[in-house]
């Protein structure tokens, strides 16, 4: 498929996405987010595919919901937030979390409103030092989505996710940082390259187990201890019987460094 919003590139293993309306700060509307989706589901069903860099092009990451494509008109019923956050948003989110491989995001500037949560809503989230990260939906009358709920008082605690999105106050690449929202904080001119090396590596690791292990990580959010245990003895099992296992375990023993082949 032709892509007009978004960039995707595949170098080796990694399939990169960039958010490519620079004009408008990457903000999200409807088209752009349809071929954000399918460039997602592209990479879960391309099995030589193993870790995913989701980023945008210019100075910002993505300002979130498009407000030119969400603004009232005079005369006409409020849109439907509901079912635009249900067919624009929930989706991305889904795919990311259920992405069987990581994904990787490289906020190369400011994230706000959606466009914060969807970074939250990666595995790695690498910033450089001059991003931040704006809970702006208070600012407009609206409420957090894009799963900022779900993940911000797990990631940073109730206090913290409270004042993030009620006040909507700017949070620093570092502050992100030594909050434990995000993984890492780089020079600006080193993001790129940084975050690429990254996901190459991850992508030459058991993607396999990595994508077991991401359903875990999932689970362990809503699960309760015996749940939780049951769902790791039950894909411990899945693991045992990957191809990577059979790899890394020989190549433990035979005192060599593992080939995995990410299945
Ligand atoms: C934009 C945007 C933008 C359009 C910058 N839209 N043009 C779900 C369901 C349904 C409806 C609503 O929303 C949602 C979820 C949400 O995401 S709600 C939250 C939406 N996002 C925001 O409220 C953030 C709006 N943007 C900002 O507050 C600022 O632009 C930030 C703080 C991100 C950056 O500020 P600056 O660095 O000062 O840049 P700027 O404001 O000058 O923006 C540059 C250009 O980008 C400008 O256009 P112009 O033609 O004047 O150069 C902005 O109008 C445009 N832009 N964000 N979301």
């Amino acid at each position: 498929m032709s892509n007009q919003f978004i960039v995707v590139e595949t170098a080796g293993n990694v399939r990169s996405i960039t958010l490519n309306r620079p004009e408008v700060l990457n903000s999200c509307h409807s088209p752009m987010a349809a071929e954000l989706q399918a460039a997602l589901a592209e990479a879960g069903e391309d099995g030589s595919i193993r870790a995913v860099l989701l980023t945008g092009a210019g100075r910002a990451f993505c300002a979130g919901q498009d407000l030119d494509e969400a603004r009232p008109v005079a005369g006409e019923p409020p849109r439907d937030f509901a079912a635009h956050v249900r067919q624009v948003y929930n989706p991305v989110v889904r795919a990311l979390r259920q992405l069987p491989k990581p994904v990787i995001a490289a906020v190369n500037g400011v994230a706000a409103g959606a466009g914060a949560n969807l970074a939250l809503a990666c595995d790695f989230v690498f910033a450089s030092s001059q991003a931040s990260f704006i809970q702006a939906f208070s600012r407009i009358g609206l409420v957090p989505d894009t799963g900022g709920t779900f993940f911000l008082p797990r990631l940073v605690g109730l206090a913290r996710a409270t004042a993030m999105t009620m006040l909507a106050e700017k949070v620093t690449a570092r502050q992100a940082f030594e909050y434990g929202m995000i993984y890492r904080v780089v020079e600006p001119d080193r993001l790129i390259p940084e975050a690429r090396d990254f996901a190459a590596s991850l992508a030459s690791q058991a993607t396999f187990g990595l994508g077991l292990t991401k359903r875990l990580l999932n689970a362990s959010l809503v699960n309760d201890l015996d749940a939780q245990l049951e769902l790791e003895a039950d894909l411990q099992g899945a693991a045992g019987r990957s191809e990577d296992y059979s790899e890394g375990v020989t190549a433990f023993l035979e005192k060599r460094a593992p080939t995995f082949r990410g299945s």
